[in-house]
Order: structure tokens, then C-alpha cells, then sequence
């Protein structure tokens, strides 16, 4: 329990780091826009993995004022770049847990509202899993989202056994691929033939497709043959914190 007090700390004082991963075009890597990544450095047991603060703030009521700094924290971001004529899109990853809480779109209508930001640059990921656990109770805030004009996109697909024929059934604009299929695509021909399959079916049903965890040149080149418009991974950028992307921006030129 006391890390859940430590929680709630950071939150109040704003401890909270945000972290920025690049996505880019796999055909000339122009950068499209960042994925935000929270981040948080407990004073005594140093830096705590997003999934387990995560869970600690899903079991102690804090989903929604963390969900909330991150996506503040990128709107700020985004507002700033639309500003300076340089209108990257933000992601913002969303536990499926927060989409029960029936306040949710309203509270992002609010913000968007309150800091200027085009709903057309804010895209939302929700991992499959997540989704695939409460999917009757999951949509009606997708569905309330979408209507605001943000972006919605299925996270991590591929790890949570859902039927390829939801991607034409759910209300969601983009399809990130898992990064296991993607890094093992270049050596495991079952991976390659996942990768082939769901970006194949992404693009009939007129979905963006993003290969995360993209980390070889190899990787790249077998992507960008059968039809994946965009990628994120360490072979482009590690996620940075806001002034390292800043200049990992200015010298992509
Ligand atoms: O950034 P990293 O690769 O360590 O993230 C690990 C996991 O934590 C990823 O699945 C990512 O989606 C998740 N994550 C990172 N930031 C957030 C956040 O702000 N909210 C939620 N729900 N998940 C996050
Ligand atoms: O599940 P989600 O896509 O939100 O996870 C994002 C996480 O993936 C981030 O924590 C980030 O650190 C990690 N990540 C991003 N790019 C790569 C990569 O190229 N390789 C690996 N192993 N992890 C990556
Ligand atoms: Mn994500
Ligand atoms: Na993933």
C-alpha cells in the first residue's frame, strides 16, 4: 500500500514523466507523429515498469488522473508543434479499464477543448487483450469517442487471439502489430506469415497499419514490401524524453 500513497504523490506533484516515441513512414521515415509513454522514477525503488504502476493506479482508484497526465502532457505537445506549423499526431495508450468509467469521453472532449487540439491528431491505443476482456462494455465509450473524432487503434494485435474479422466490426482506425511478430518476422516464417496476414487485412478494411518494436534494416525492407504504411522501434528512435526528441527532430531535417 505504500506505493500506491507514492502513486498518488507523484501524480499530485506532477512527478510523472512523459516519454516520446516517434512513428514514422516505413517508405521515407518521415515522422508522423509520437507515441506517449509514462514513465515514473519512485524515489526509492527507482524506475517502476508503466504496466505495474498501472496496475497499481487500476486497484487504488488513480486510473483516470494518470490517464489524464499523460494525455495533458501530450496535448501540450501537440498543441505546441500545431502551433509552430508542425502538426505531429499524438498516441496516448489507454488500460481498457478507463473505458468503463462512462465520464471518460467527456472528460477528453473537455480537454481537447481546453488546449486547442485538432481530435484528428489524437489517436487512442487500446490493447487487444484489454479490449477482447469487456468488449460489450468497451464500446459504447469507443463508439462515443469516435463521434468526438479522435483516432482509435488496437494495440498489441495479435497477442490476445481475437478473430481477424473484429478489425471490420470494431470502431477503430488502426492496427498496431505486436512487436513478437515483428521482430521475429525475419527469422520465423510463422511470424512472417502473421505480419503478411493482418496487414493484408488491415488495408482491405481500409485500417493504418504500424509494425511496432521495428529493429532491423532486414525488418524494414520486408515490411515496407508487403504494403505496412508506418513503423515505430529502436532501429528509428528510442522512446525520449521531450528535449532529446526535440533534437532528434530538428536533425531528421
Ligand atoms: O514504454 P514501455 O515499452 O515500457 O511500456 C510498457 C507498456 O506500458 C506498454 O504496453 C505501454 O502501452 C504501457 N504504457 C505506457 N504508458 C502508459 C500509459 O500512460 N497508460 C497505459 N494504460 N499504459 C501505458
Ligand atoms: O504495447 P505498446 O505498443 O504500448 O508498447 C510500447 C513499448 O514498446 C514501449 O515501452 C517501448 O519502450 C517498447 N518499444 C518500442 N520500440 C521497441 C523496439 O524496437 N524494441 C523493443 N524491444 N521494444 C520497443
Ligand atoms: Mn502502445
Ligand atoms: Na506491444
Amino acid at each position: 500500500l505504500g506505493i500506491a500513497a507514492d502513486l498518488r504523490r507523484a501524480l499530485e506533484n506532477d512527478q510523472l514523466e512523459v516519454y516520446f516515441q516517434p512513428k514514422v513512414t516505413l517508405a521515407d521515415r518521415h515522422v508522423v507523429g509520437v507515441e506517449c509513454l509514462a514513465r515514473w522514477v519512485h524515489p526509492a525503488h527507482g524506475e517502476v515498469a508503466p504496466e505495474d504502476f498501472v496496475a497499481v493506479a487500476e486497484h487504488t482508484g488513480q486510473l483516470a488522473q494518470l490517464t489524464e497526465s499523460v494525455l495533458v502532457a501530450g496535448l501540450r505537445r501537440c498543441r505546441a508543434w500545431a502551433d509552430a506549423d508542425r502538426p505531429f499526431a499524438i498516441a496516448v495508450n489507454l488500460s481498457a479499464r478507463i473505458l468503463l468509467d462512462s465520464r471518460f469521453p467527456e472528460l477528453v472532449r473537455e480537454l481537447l477543448d481546453e488546449h486547442g487540439v485538432d481530435p484528428g491528431l489524437v489517436t487512442f491505443e487500446i490493447s487487444e487483450p484489454g479490449m477482447l476482456s469487456d468488449i460489450e462494455r468497451v464500446l459504447p465509450s469507443l463508439y462515443r469517442l469516435r463521434d468526438l473524432g479522435v483516432r482509435l487503434s488496437v494495440d498489441d494485435f495479435g497477442t490476445g487471439a481475437s478473430s481477424l474479422a473484429y478489425l471490420r466490426q470494431w470502431p477503430v482506425h488502426e492496427v498496431k502489430i505486436d512487436d513478437s511478430f515483428v521482430q521475429g518476422m525475419a527469422t520465423d516464417s510463422g511470424d512472417l506469415a502473421i505480419v503478411r496476414a493482418v496487414i493484408g487485412l488491415s488495408r482491405e478494411f481500409g485500417l493504418t497499419v504500424v509494425a511496432e518494436g521495428v529493429e532491423s534494416e532486414l525488418t524494414l525492407e520486408l515490411l515496407e514490401e508487403m504494403g505496412c504504411e508506418l513503423g515505430q522501434g529502436y532501429l528509428f528512435s528510442r522512446p525520449l524524453p521531450y528535449e532529446r526528441l526535440e533534437a532528434w527532430l530538428s536533425a531528421q531535417t
